[in-house]
């Protein structure tokens, strides 16, 4: 069983944009943007529907970096996430019902309060390679195994 979602950095300069997640799947983790899919909606278009519901921003110039398969031990659901860079974006950060924006310089992201598997990735994100990769979860702040390559 799979399910397809996306997920997106803000950059502005050497900061990225996160937001602290105020309920559900993930709360109390920094985290990039983004969800699940709705029915008959592009990759593209619920990225940008995601990250303008959760950070009140319009995107303006983006690229697909990566895609990651979250798995959890015990549950046969497989979460393939797409991984987005945004370079460019109309409006200002604004604090939602469901995550408040925050911008983090490169060198100080808060990996300690993050999903585990993002000290793994991030650095590909960050230099801009592309990048595949799948975790397996024990429980929310335990990987069980992992494995990531970089994409030509
Ligand atoms: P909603 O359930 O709020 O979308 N997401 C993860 N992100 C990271 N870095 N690690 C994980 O490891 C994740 N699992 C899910 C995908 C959830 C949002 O959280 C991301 C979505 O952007 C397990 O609709």
């Amino acid at each position: 069983m799979k399910k397809i979602l996306t997920l997106c950095i803000v950059h502005k300069g050497d900061k990225v944009l996160l937001g602290m997640k105020k309920r559900g799947f993930g709360q109390g983790k920094w985290n990039g943007f983004g969800g699940k899919l709705k029915e008959g909606e592009g990759l593209v278009e619920a990225m940008k529907r995601e990250v303008r519901e959760e950070a009140g921003i319009s995107l303006k110039e983006f690229e697909e970096q990566g895609v990651l398969e979250f798995e959890f031990l015990g549950n046969s659901e497989i979460l393939e996430t797409h991984v987005f860079k945004a370079l460019d974006f109309e409006g200002e950060p604004q604090e939602t019902e469901e995550m408040k924006p925050c911008w983090f310089p490169i060198q100080e992201i808060p990996f300690d309060s993050m999903w585990p598997d993002d000290r793994y990735w991030y650095p590909l994100c960050l230099q801009g390679k592309r990048f595949k990769g799948r975790f397996l979860f024990k429980d929310q702040n335990t990987i069980q195994e992992y494995s990531l390559e970089q994409l030509p």
